[in-house]
């Protein structure tokens, strides 16, 4: 039996995660816990996104669009096209009918008085997903970019200028005073094993590890902590990480995220690393900063290769 903790975001966090439920199931072990990035969350249109929520419940649900990458599978636009007439929420960004479900029934039972916890339980019960889904706190700490010219939400710069305006840094405001989600410390500590999901490491995975008290959790843990690059011969698997690890000063290499991240000897999180074969070279580098070096193929091309990345990582 082998109790698993993962810590992930969205698109890649979501394939990743089937991987994780395909893995465990064959070991017969109890169901994960993902701890999951409420960084992109937002307000539009006068209801609550939670975009790397969703991205994992409906990949788990098997109601996840695979060719756009986020949002429901044949899902219609109605409700959009009125809301753009009206001039409600955002002209670049696309809010699903049966997306939109998923949204009203959240802000619902959040204006209810539910925690953000206690909506994501709600959320998980529709379908049977095979993991425990936790968003990494209860508190809104929406991610912030700072540019030259102010600051705008993550979501704006993402997908309005597909991260072309250079960030200087990303904030979560009111993150300092946030707690952990319920939940979150306790499968920490009784985990036999903590995986960093293929994530963005800065928007994704940052903001998990910038709740106080999940860091220091991840280092007093007697957990193994492992975590998976979601970089593979120097470029970026998805998304725009890129730009991310540019403006904290991190190269788009794997070893140079591993070394972000740090060894757990020298005061950072990670026992071991996993980086593609592409990346076999960056090896030792990854191991001179006392992480155990892990090679293996980390395409995520359907959910039997996510398992694959997943067992290497769990025996790692
Ligand atoms: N991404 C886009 O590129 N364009 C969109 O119009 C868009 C709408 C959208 C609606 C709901 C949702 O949960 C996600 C949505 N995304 C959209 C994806 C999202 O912006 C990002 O890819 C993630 O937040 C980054 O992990």
């Amino acid at each position: 039996m082998t109790s698993v903790v993962v810590l992930a975001g969205g698109v890649g966090g979501a394939k990743f995660t089937l991987g994780v439920r395909a893995a465990l199931s064959r070991r017969g072990a109890p169901e994960a816990t993902v701890v999951v990035n409420t960084g992109d969350d937002l307000w539009l249109a006068g209801v609550r996104l939670q975009p790397d929520v969703d991205s994992i419940l409906y990949a788990l649900a098997g109601q996840n669009d695979t060719v756009r990458g986020w949002g429901r599978a044949g899902d219609t636009e109605r409700v959009n096209a009125e809301l753009q007439a009206w001039g409600a929420g955002w002209p670049w960004f696309t809010l699903g009918d049966l997306d939109l479900g998923t949204h009203l029934a959240r802000t619902g039972w959040l204006r209810d008085g539910l925690t953000v916890t206690q909506v994501v339980q709600r959320l998980s019960q529709r379908w049977p997903l095979g993991v425990r889904l936790l968003p990494m706190t209860d508190a809104e700490v929406d991610t912030r970019v700072v540019l030259a010219q102010g600051r705008m939400h993550f979501q704006e710069w993402w997908t309005r200028h597909r991260a072309a305006l250079p960030p200087l840094a990303f904030e979560n405001p009111g993150i300092e005073a946030a707690t952990p989600a319920p939940g979150v410390l306790e499968a920490i500590a009784g985990a036999d094993v903590v995986l960093l999901a293929p994530s963005n490491p800065v928007v994704s995975i940052g903001p998990i590890l910038a709740v106080p008290g999940i860091r220091a959790a991840l280092r007093e843990t007697p957990a193994r902590v492992v975590g998976v690059a979601g970089i593979i011969g120097g470029h970026v698997v998805r998304g725009m990480a890129d730009v991310c690890l540019a403006a904290i000063g991190v190269d788009t290499r794997a070893d140079a995220v591993a070394a972000h991240y740090g060894a757990r000897t020298a005061g950072g999180l990670l026992d071991a690393w996993v980086l593609a074969e592409e990346d076999a070279a960056l090896a030792p580098a990854v191991e001179a900063r006392g992480i155990r070096a892990v090679v293996a193929p980390l395409w995520m091309t359907d959910v039997n290769a996510s398992a694959a990345i997943v067992e290497t990582a769990l025996s790692a």
